[in-house]
């Protein structure tokens, strides 16, 4: 059942047509046929038979930092698991929606930039937002949500046979959630999403509710001032490790599972403070200049 909440559900034909992939459709039953279960040991075997190295591997991603099978980027994370939509949202107060930036444009005003750095043993990819205010104004109620939609061992077990688990608790200002992504009209992350609403509840927490477990981290950064900066960083680890005090662990259940599980986390970094105007930079500086010659004067 859709969750109850204060935008619109995932149940609207525009939106359900929105998150329409004719591979997601496939699932309509739910029923896993008989090739498919005999295929699991066979896939299995093959997989041990190449050992694939255990790694995060990608290639580029959108200039804004998006990714997944989706948006035409190669993203996998340990033997088996593979990105299907990275997605980064990015919104404010005076627009319903925020901005998805693997197809619209940042909103007006903001600018941002990206990087992705791998740790060395490959097992943590760490990405970068860093948010600017490139405007004159004061920007209100800026939000920033992070999306990952991935599947874990899908051609021996499907996409929707898998569940998350949370560990810690929230800083101020963010917010998540998991639940199955909207293809299915079964669960409406991906709507609250877009809106910067995600509602704190993880739909999908164990293996008895398995389904297509999508992903969101939010913050609602509050405004940015003219030159103000908000840094988020994100986390993707194939070994559990985490950043910030909040994470979510995406798993396979069932009796093919993998032991491949893939953790989502992130930390909103110290605040920057708005770049001084250039008349407070000159009158700082001039401040020292007159400091420093009455020094050099009492020094003399
Ligand atoms: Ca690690
Ligand atoms: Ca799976
Ligand atoms: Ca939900
Ligand atoms: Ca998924």
């Amino acid at each position: 059942m859709p969750d109850a909440a204060p935008f619109p559900s995932a149940s609207s034909p525009a939106r359900r047509g929105a998150r329409f992939h004719p591979r997601r459709w496939r699932r309509v039953g739910r029923t896993i046929s008989v090739a498919t279960i005999l295929a699991g040991p066979i896939a299995v075997a093959l997989v041990l038979a190449s050992s694939p190295a255990t790694a995060i591997s990608f290639t580029d991603f959108g200039a804004n930092g998006t990714g997944g099978t989706l948006n035409g980027q190669g993203f996998t994370v340990g033997p088996d698991a593979e990105v299907f939509e990275l997605e980064a949202i990015l919104g404010h107060a005076g627009a319903t929606n925020g901005a998805r930036l693997s197809s619209e444009a940042v909103p007006a005003g903001l600018s941002i930039t990206f990087s992705a750095m791998l740790s060395s043993d490959a097992s943590d990819l760490t990405l970068t937002y860093a948010i600017s205010n490139a405007s004159a104004v004061a920007i209100d109620d800026v939000f920033f949500v992070s999306y990952l939609d991935a599947e874990i061992a899908e051609p021996i077990n499907t996409f929707f046979n898998e569940y998350a688990t949370t560990t810690g608790s929230l800083a101020p200002g963010q917010h998540f959630e998991v639940d199955e992504p909207g293809f299915a009209g079964v669960g409406d992350v991906y709507d609250n999403a877009v809106a910067g609403l995600l509602d704190d509840t993880n739909a999908l927490a164990n293996a008895a509710a398995a389904d297509d477990v999508a992903m969101a981290i939010a913050w609602r950064l509050g405004q940015l001032p003219p030159g103000g900066i908000e840094t988020i960083e994100i986390m993707i680890s194939e070994d559990r490790d985490a950043i910030g005090g909040f994470a979510i662990t995406q798993a396979d259940a069932g009796p093919h599972a993998s032991s491949t599980t893939l953790t989502f986390s992130g930390r909103r970094l110290v605040t920057s403070q708005p770049i001084p105007e250039p008349g407070a930079a000159l009158l700082f500086a001039a401040g020292l200049l007159v400091a420093g010659c009455r020094r050099a004067r009492s020094d003399a």
